[in-house]
Order: structure tokens, then C-alpha cells, then sequence
């Protein structure tokens, strides 16, 4: 409450400055701006020639900076990458026994981010078993990488495993089980049940921007837009002549100017017979200094080799 007030106390006094001159403006600097939000650095990129595959059409298209989350209108950051933000998880070190460097961090084959949304604390998760050979993601919707910050660059694994889907009721092979436009992970991710059809549409805090679009923007479906416009990813889609289309994002808030920050792309697809949906991923790592720059790339899926998992080069 204290920070509506110094924000309207701010709007106060830039509209008394406006209507009685200059003069007012030094009570503006001697403002404790602490309370008000600063737009954030951000950074932008640019997708060129996407095409979808084959008898294929575009659902929706992701972008996601894994490594910051919006919470409370404020930017945090996940050094796990995992969409728990590094004070949460914390927090949660007592009953979860959590570690904030890893995604998966307590129980094999199974993420931070599943065992915290489902309460399975540190007195059931002896409990949980993945088995080898439920270990991959046969729907090809997770980011596997080396994670270079981490002594021996251990492997990391943003998504679901088949054992997650699973245990979760939702079917290893797909994507995008209840056919909402949301991949599985990225409901989690967005706070959404990747068992419910009919979350993407529907605005849970009641301000008529739906779930699926705050997911999109990422910003929390809980908050209001207008308190978190400052934060929210701008989607542009631009035809070209032969048929293509570039995919310009812009305002993707970044913290520590950049460096280290994950951004993750999802292309969610339907085949236009069978309706079956695929994903096609690519993931890239910003250096220092990246805020307010684009990065711009061809379109990764051009052939089955690159379907998945594909790092984009920063230079
Ligand atoms: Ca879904
Ligand atoms: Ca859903």
C-alpha cells in the first residue's frame, strides 16, 4: 500500500509541476523513488523465415527469459533457470530442502518446480521414482543443456520428463496435452493446469487479459496487466514476400544487464489432418552487456536435425 501511495504522490506532483511550471520539479528529485517502478532493461529479438512445417500450422509462438520472473510487479531472478525465483525457493529450503543453483535439485527425474506445486516436501519425495527409461521427453518440449556457471557443467533439464507427465496425468507424447495452446511445462511455468482445457482463455485476476496472453508476455496470470505493463513481452508478426514470416519480441525485461540470462523459444504447431500438435525449441544464453540489443536469427527448425534443443549463437 505504501508504494500506491508514493506512486500517486509521484503523479501528484508531475501533474502540479505541469499546471504551475517548472518550478516543481526539484520536489521530484528530493522524491524517495525507491517505491516507484523503473522501467527495466530489456532486451529484444528477431526471428527471421519462420515457415511452419509441412501440412503444419503456427498455434502460438513463446518466448520466455527463464532466468527472470515477475513477481508482485517486481523483477526476480532464478538462477536455476526453473521458474522458481531464487528468494522463493529460499524460502522454501526447511520443508523442500531446495537448493537455488538447480533445477532439479532434490529428487531425480523430477523438477523443483513440480514437487513445489504439487506440496511434495522433504518427508515424501523418497517417495518418487523415475525410471531410466522415463528419464528423456519423448515430446521433445525440454531444454537439455550444460549449465557452464556450475563446476563440471552438469546437465541440466528445463521441462517435463515422460515420469513427470506421467505422475501428472498428461501423456508423454504430447506437447500440449489439453489442447489449449500452452505447452505443458510452460502452464506450470505460468501457474496454469496443463490438465485444463479452458485456463488459456479465461482471465484469472478479472482484468479481461487472458491467461494464455500473460503467459505469452510473461507476467504473472494472477496480477493485474496494468500492474505489470512495464514488463510485458511486445509480439510482433511481419509477413515477407515469399511467404515467411519474421517474429519481432521486444520488451523482454533482463536482470544483471543481461549476462547469463536464458531465453527459451517455443513453436507450437498442429498438423492440419490429425490435429496432433508438435514443438519445435531453441534456447540461448546473453552475455554481459546484451541489454538493449536484439538478437536476431534464422528460424532453427529447417530440418529434423534441428527440430529440438537448438542453441542459438549470441555474438
Ligand atoms: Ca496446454
Ligand atoms: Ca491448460
Amino acid at each position: 500500500m505504501a508504494g500506491v501511495a508514493m506512486k500517486n504522490l509521484a503523479y501528484l506532483l508531475i501533474v502540479a509541476s505541469m499546471t504551475t511550471g517548472c518550478a516543481k520539479f526539484k520536489s521530484l528529485e528530493q522524491l524517495d523513488t525507491a517505491s516507484i517502478a523503473q522501467p527495466p532493461q530489456t532486451t529484444a529479438v528477431y526471428i527471421q523465415g519462420y515457415k511452419p512445417q509441412a501440412g503444419q500450422v503456427l498455434v502460438n509462438f513463446f518466448v520466455s527469459n527463464f532466468s527472470v520472473v515477475v513477481h508482485n510487479s517486481q523483477l526476480e531472478y532464478s538462477t536455476a533457470r526453473d521458474g522458481l525465483y531464487d528468494g522463493l525457493k529460499v524460502q522454501l529450503i526447511p520443508n523442500y530442502g531446495f537448493s537455488v543453483l538447480t533445477p532439479e535439485s532434490t529428487t531425480v527425474g523430477f523438477a523443483d518446480l513440480v514437487l513445489y506445486d504439487l506440496g511434495i516436501d522433504l518427508n515424501q519425495q523418497s517417495q518418487l521414482y523415475c525410471p531410466p527409461n522415463d528419464m528423456l521427453s519423448t515430446s521433445n518440449d525440454a531444454i537439455i543443456y550444460n549449465d557452464s556457471r556450475l563446476s563440471g557443467s552438469p546437465a541440466e533439464f528445463l521441462g517435463l520428463r515422460d515420469c513427470e507427465k506421467s505422475y501428472l496425468g498428461l501423456n508423454p507424447a504430447m506437447p500440449d496435452f489439453d489442447g489449449d495452446g500452452i505447452p505443458d511445462y510452460l502452464e506450470l511455468r505460468c501457474g496454469l493446469n496443463p490438465a485444463d482445457p479452458n485456463d488459456a482463455k479465461v482471465s484469472a485476476s478479472g482484468d479481461g487479459v487472458s491467461n494464455l496472453e500473460k503467459c505469452k508476455d510473461h507476467i504473472p496470470v494472477g496480477e493485474s496487466y496494468q500492474a505489470n505493463q512495464l514488463y510485458a513481452y511486445q509480439y510482433t508478426k511481419l509477413a515477407n514476400p515469399d511467404g515467411s514470416d519474421d517474429f519481432s519480441v521486444t520488451n523482454i525485461p533482463v536482470l544483471n544487464g543481461g549476462q547469463d540470462n536464458f531465453l527459451v523459444f517455443y513453436m507450437l504447431e498442429q498438423n492440419l489432418t490429425t490435429k496432433a500438435e508438435s514443438i519445435y525449441t531453441a534456447y540461448a544464453t546473453l552475455k554481459s552487456g546484451y541489454a538493449g540489443q536484439t538478437l536476431k536469427f534464422n528460424y532453427w527448425a529447417t530440418s529434423p536435425a534441428n527440430f529440438y534443443n537448438q542453441e542459438v549463437n549470441v555474438p
